[in-house]
């Protein structure tokens, strides 16, 4: 859909994802006795084989402010928890209720359901935890801004309540699309968001400079959910490591179902083309977050 990324910028993405599982595999150690099970299922959710989009945003953010890489990797880990914790829900019976995720079965199939709601609670309490520790920023109020920024994204005015609308029945007397686009900034888009805000702030940015990589990751955000909502779509259930079509399945609108797979692909480049616009007062600085744009476009998972 798009440029095509290059083979450095894979391998930057992949650095960064395995420096994320590697601090990860550390958070979460395995334990011994009658909590052994949890230990297990938040490793199972976090663990695998995700792409870690939201850690490498921050990351990348962050290193073109010039801030200090343990402290960034230590908060874009506490994101990714955020991250792995809303899988593990969003897959539960009671809400998406999907087998497979990340090519592997979901917790709750591989555990239990209440393991899967523990695992999630823990990896969501974790996250916390990682971000107001000394350890992650010697400054107080540093930690009280980031845990801020992650209870804002991750809460009834971001994830949780973009979850709530997307369960709830659509209402019919407003515009479908400002409906989805509203329910898909906060479901989708407010981590994505947030992740560019702990690397920014992090890194000490002006806030003329933070409200540019707002704008950047609201339309990167965006973008990424339609993409998603295209793979529903043209996607192989082999590839995503999840099923497929399963909009359809449940009557859901989406982006492809409203403007069509032409207009949705449209809508995609547009934004494409409006988050590398923000950035364009950074210069060169921005190049492996402009590059993060293309990436997004053409994942096939
Ligand atoms: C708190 C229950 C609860 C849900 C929050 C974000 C969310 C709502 C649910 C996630 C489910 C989902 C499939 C959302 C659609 C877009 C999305 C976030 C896909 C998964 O993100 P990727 O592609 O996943 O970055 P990987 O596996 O690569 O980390």
């Amino acid at each position: 859909m798009s440029a095509e990324v290059s083979e450095k910028f894979l391998q930057r993405l992949n650095e960064i994802g395995d420096r994320i599982t590697v601090a990860l595999d550390q958070l979460i150690p395995p334990a011994e006795g009658p909590e052994a099970q949890l230990m297990r299922a938040m490793r199972h959710g976090a663990l695998g084989q995700g792409k870690r989009l939201r850690p490498f945003i921050a990351i990348e953010v962050g290193r073109m402010f010039g801030a200090q890489e343990k402290a960034l990797l230590r908060a874009a880990a506490a994101v990714e928890c955020v991250h792995a914790y809303s899988l593990i829900h969003d897959d539960l019976p009671c809400m998406d209720d999907d087998d497979f995720r990340r090519g592997q079965p979901t917790v709750h199939r591989a555990f239990d359901e209440a393991t899967a709601v523990l695992a999630g609670d823990a990896l969501l309490s974790l996250a916390f935890e990682i971000m107001a520790s000394p350890e992650t920023h010697r400054d107080a109020i540093m930690r009280c801004r980031l845990v801020e920024r992650l209870a804002i994204a991750s809460g009834a005015r971001g994830m949780v309540g973009g979850q709530m609308i997307d369960m709830a029945p659509a209402p019919g007397d407003k515009e479908p699309l400002q409906v989805l686009t509203r329910m898909q900034k906060l479901k989708t888009g407010a981590l994505i968001s947030c992740a560019g805000e702990v690397g920014a702030l992090l890194g000490g940015a002006l806030e003329s400079e933070r409200h540019a990589i707002a704008g950047y990751t609201n339309d990167l955000g965006l973008a990424f959910q339609i993409v998603d909502d295209l793979l529903d779509v043209e996607g192989e259930e082999a590839e995503l490591g999840k099923a497929v079509a399963k909009d359809e399945a449940a009557g859901k609108v989406n982006f492809v179902s409203i403007l069509g797979v032409d207009g949705a692909r449209d809508r995609v480049r547009y934004l494409a083309a409006q988050a590398k616009q923000h950035l364009a007062s950074f210069g060169v600085r921005a190049t492996t977050l402009l590059q993060t744009v293309d990436f997004v476009l053409n994942r096939r998972h």
